[in-house]
Parts: C-alpha cells; structure tokens; sequence
C-alpha cells in the first residue's frame, strides 16, 4: 500500500482519528516529495488544484486552518497558506497573483464568520466568483447558506471539519462531480428556502418583561478577597499545570480519540494509551526545552450590580465607578443575569468580582510552522492543541487560587475532574460564551486588567493575540452557574 493510498483509507475510516492522519501524512512525506513535480504540473496544467487558505480579517484562529493545510496539502492540493489576520486587500492580491481554484477561509468566532460575509462581497465587487470553502468553531451551514452564499457569486461550501473539506475540495477538482456538487447545494438550498420556519428574534428584540428577575439570593454572605492587586504569574511552572490539562479536550476534541479518554485508558484502549504517551512525551520535551511558555494574572475589583449592569469601581476607593458592563438577563425561566451574582448598588454594600488572563501561546505559532516545514504533522498540531488546553487549564489553576484568595478553598477531596465539571463554588465566565455573549466587552476586560503585561493584545476582532490565551470574569456567589441567554 502506498502512502498515498494510506491516507485515503484513513480519510474514508468513519472511526478515523486525526492523530493517525497526520501520522501517516508524515509517513507520505518522501512519496509525495516524489510526486511533487507530477502534482505541480498537474495544477499548472489544468489549474483545478490551487487552493488559497486565509484566517480572516481581525482573527489568528491557526490550528484549524492548518489542520486544513495538512490534510489537503497530502492529498494533491497545492495550498497556498496567506496566514492569519487576512484582508479582503490582501486575499484579493493573491487571487489575481496566484490564480487559484478555490479559497479556503477559516475563522473560530463568530465576528469572523461576520467577517467572510464583508470578505465575499469584496470579492464579489473584484468579480472574483471561484468556489469558496468555509470552516470555524462558530460557524454554521446556516450562516454560510444565507448570509455568505448570499453575497458572493459563485459556491460558498460550508466544511464541518478538514476531512468534509477535503473530500468537497477532491468533488470541486472533478468537472462532472462539481456539477453534482452545484446541484446538490441549490436543491438544498431551495428545499430550505420552502420549508423556513419564521427566524427567531435576536436577543434584543425580544420582548423583554422589565419585571422578570430570578430567584438568586441578594442577601448571602459577601466573599472578601484578601487583596485587591495585581497578581502576575510569570513564566508558570509546566508541571504545575499538567494535572489541569483536560485530557478530554487534548485526546479527544483535537486528537480525534472517540469516547472516555479515562475509561479507555483504564481500559489499555491501545490507539489511545499510544497517543497518551505521545503527549506525556510532547509534555516532557516541553518541560525541558521551555517550549510552552505560560503566563497569567488576574485581579480583583469592588462592584456592584445596578439592575441588569455590574459597576466596577476603583479598588483605591471603592467608591470611583471606572468601568461599567451591561449582561442580558434571559428572557426565561430562571431568568438569569450575571449582574444576580454581585450585591445591588441599593443594599449599600460593596461586592467583589475578578478578572483573569492567561496565555500558553507565545512562539507556538513559529514552532508549529517549523515542525510543518520538516512534515512533522503530528508535532505541528501537537503544539497548537496542548498550547490551547494549558491556556484553558491555565485559567482552571488560576481560578482556584483566586477562590483561595475569597477564602473558599475547594474541598480537600475535590478532583479534577470535579474541577472541570466545575463542581466548585462561584462560577468563571468568559467573554464570547452563553451568558456573556458580548465579545466586545473584552476591550472593558483589557482597560482593566491590562493582559498587554503579561503578553496579549487583542485584535480589531476582539480576538487575543497569541491565539491560545482565555480571559474570564469569575464571581463567587454559591449559586454561581453556567447558563445561555440565548437559548
Ligand atoms: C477549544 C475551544 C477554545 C480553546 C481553543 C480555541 C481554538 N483556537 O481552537 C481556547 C480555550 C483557547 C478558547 C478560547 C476562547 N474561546 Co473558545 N472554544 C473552543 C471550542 C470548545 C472548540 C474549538 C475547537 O474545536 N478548536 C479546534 C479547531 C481545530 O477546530 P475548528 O477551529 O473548529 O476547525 C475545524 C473545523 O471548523 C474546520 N475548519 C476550520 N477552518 C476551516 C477552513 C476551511 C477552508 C475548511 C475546509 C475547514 C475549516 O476544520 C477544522 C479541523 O477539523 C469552541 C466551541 C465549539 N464547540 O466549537 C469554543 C468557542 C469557539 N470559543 C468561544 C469563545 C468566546 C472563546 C474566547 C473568546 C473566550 C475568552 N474570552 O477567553 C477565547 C478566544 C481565544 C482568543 N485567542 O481570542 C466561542 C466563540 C463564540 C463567539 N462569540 O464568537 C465558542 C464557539 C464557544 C461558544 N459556544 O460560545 N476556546
């Protein structure tokens, strides 16, 4: 079998794991090398297999779009990688230097899926109308069907995940299957079109019972933080870290591990102990050679709540309002709001909240290229994916310290796993999320934090720069949950 058949059984494996993908991509890498000339040619002969990828405007999502870059640079394709934080300018310079088949546009937050709505007009006013491929976290065939489609001329195709955007990019690079592909995607989309159901109103416009309140307590104990500074964390121990990694997410969501990673590591599942050991492996390297570099801090401030808004105040005077966030409350039973979990301004009495930054991503970015330039596939999303769950457990170590610094400690025989169930008291919530779902309350976040310290900026997007950093507000009323305000 030859490298190349390889990867297609792999890719056509329903249980297929992107672990093992990439793996065998490395183990293509001579052969491919070895049909490199015939692959170009192929592309300069026909140009059917040029495809540009871009993160979008105001976005650094990386680890997606290379995941992309991989897995369809092995299958044929000569991608052409314009990097992150693409303008419209720049992807349509490229365009017209390149000459592509198709573009590839990735993005993680909803203001990028917003973004390739702008993108796909500016492309249309250039004409420029080859088929488009889209992927991200938050975005959905929906959106793609009404608001991308809507604005470009030619397809817009909306990819689950790499392997459903390798398999539309092989159906584009064939005549009579594009054809089909064409087809397929009007039908459905007429289909839709006749069955719509009425859209449902955003959140604003719904309306909203200027009485509704929730049953949370107003009156408990406050929770006072021992201080009110700035704590930075520099240069964070990585074997302080490790028992925070969720293995879950790591051997999981971006390994591609289907199922309990812990039961199947009791179980000695042997794909899943071999790719365990890679991580430890990676983990070990990592704590020689510094090659994870984590940085955090956080703060707390006075507030309190004045109806749906929480006030931030000076935490020289307490008094001083410096900073002000408006949360939604649901339009529902319980009708939740952040701003129950924090002390009205009537009760006369100051409240606590925290803020918190952490980052696992400087240079990680520079590292994965390099390890993509040797066609070490499997280092080059290893690093991406353990720097993006050190930064999430990052924020689970910090949080903890911060409910030590309230003076409620977790119990002595919590787990981490009760952790990551977050079955503590209060709660941690972060901009861009279900209860908070303003991202651009990030920028309040940053005057007042000022993560710039410790290393992060935040783009026109909103987004944090390196991309494996996280932000939260933590609150630590007992009745603290997680709740959608959108739902
Ligand atoms: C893991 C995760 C994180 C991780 C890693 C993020 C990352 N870069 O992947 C961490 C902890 C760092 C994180 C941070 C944040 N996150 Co987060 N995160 C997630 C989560 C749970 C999964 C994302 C994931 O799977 N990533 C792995 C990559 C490989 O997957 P992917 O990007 O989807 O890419 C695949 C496909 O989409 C597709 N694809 C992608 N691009 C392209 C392009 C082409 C051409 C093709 C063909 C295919 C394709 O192929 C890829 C590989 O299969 C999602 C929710 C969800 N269920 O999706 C929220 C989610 C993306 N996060 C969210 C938010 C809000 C944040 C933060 C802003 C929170 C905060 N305040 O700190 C930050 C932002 C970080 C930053 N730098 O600014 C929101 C975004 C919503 C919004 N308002 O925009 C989401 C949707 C959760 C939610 N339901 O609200 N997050």
């Amino acid at each position: 079998m030859t490298g190349m058949d390889e990867v297609g059984r792999l890719f056509n494996n329903n249980e297929l794991i992107v672990a093992e993908v990439l793996q065998s991509a490395e183990v293509m890498k001579a052969s491919v090398a070895h049909l490199e000339p015939f692959m170009e040619k192929k592309a300069d002969d026909n140009g059917k297999r040029k495809i540009l990828l871009a993160t979008v405007k105001g976005d650094v999502h990386d680890i997606g779009k290379n995941l992309v870059e991989i897995i369809l640079g092995n299958n044929g394709f000569k991608i052409v990688n314009l990097g992150i934080k693409v303008t419209s300018q720049e992807l349509i310079e490229a365009v017209r230097k390149e000459n592509p088949d198709a573009i590839g546009l990735s993005g993680l937050l909803v203001k990028s899926a917003q973004q390739m709505v702008l993108t796909a007009q500016d492309l249309r006013q250039q004409e420029i109308s080859i088929p488009i491929l889209v992927g991200g976290a938050a975005l959905t065939r929906k959106f793609t069907d009404t608001k991308i489609a809507a604005e470009y001329e030619g397809l817009v195709l909306y990819a689950k995940d790499a392997m459903n955007g390798l398999e539309l990019a092989n159906r584009l690079a064939k005549p009579e299957e594009r054809v089909r592909l064409t087809d397929e995607i009007a039908e459905a989309r007429a289909k839709k079109e006749a069955v719509r159901l009425p859209e449902r109103k955003p959140i604003l416009e719904r309306v909203i019972d200027e009485n509704a309140k929730s049953d949370v307590r107003r009156d408990g104990p406050i929770f006072t933080p021992s201080d009110l500074d700035v704590h930075i964390l520099r240069d964070y121990k990585l074997s302080h870290l490790e028992p925070y990694i969720n293995m879950q997410m790591l051997l999981g969501r971006h390994l591609g591990i289907q199922g309990k990673v812990s039961r199947l590591l009791e179980e000695k599942d042997e794909r899943t102990v071999e790719l365990k050991e890679k991580v430890d492996e990676f983990l070990v390297k990592a704590k020689q050679n510094q090659v994870i570099q984590a940085h955090g801090m956080y703060q707390f401030f006075p507030a309190q709540a004045d109806g749906n808004d929480i006030v931030i105040y000076d935490p020289k005077d307490k008094t001083t309002e410096i900073e002000r966030f408006s949360f939604p409350r649901q339009t529902h039973k319980p009708f939740l709001c952040l701003a129950d979990y924090i002390r009205p301004v009537s009760s006369g009495e100051i409240d606590y909240v925290g803020f918190l930054a952490v980052t696992a991503g400087h240079g990680v970015r520079e590292l994965a290229e390099q390890a993509k330039r040797d066609g070490d596939y499997l280092y080059s999303h290893l690093i991406q994916a353990a720097a993006l769950e050190i930064a999430e457990g990052f924020a689970e170590r910090v949080h903890q310290q911060m409910r030590d610094r309230l003076g409620m400690p977790d119990s002595a025989d919590m787990t981490m796993e009760d952790r990551f169930s977050a079955k503590y008291q209060g709660v941690r919530v972060s901009f861009g999320y279900p209860a908070c779902p303003n991202l651009e309350d990030q920028e309040k976040l940053f005057s007042l934090l000022k993560p710039e310290k410790i290393g992060i900026s935040l783009t026109e997007g909103f987004m944090m720069e390196p991309e494996a950093s996280v932000t939260a507000m933590v609150f630590a009323h007992p009745e603290g949950r997680y709740f959608n305000v959108l739902a």
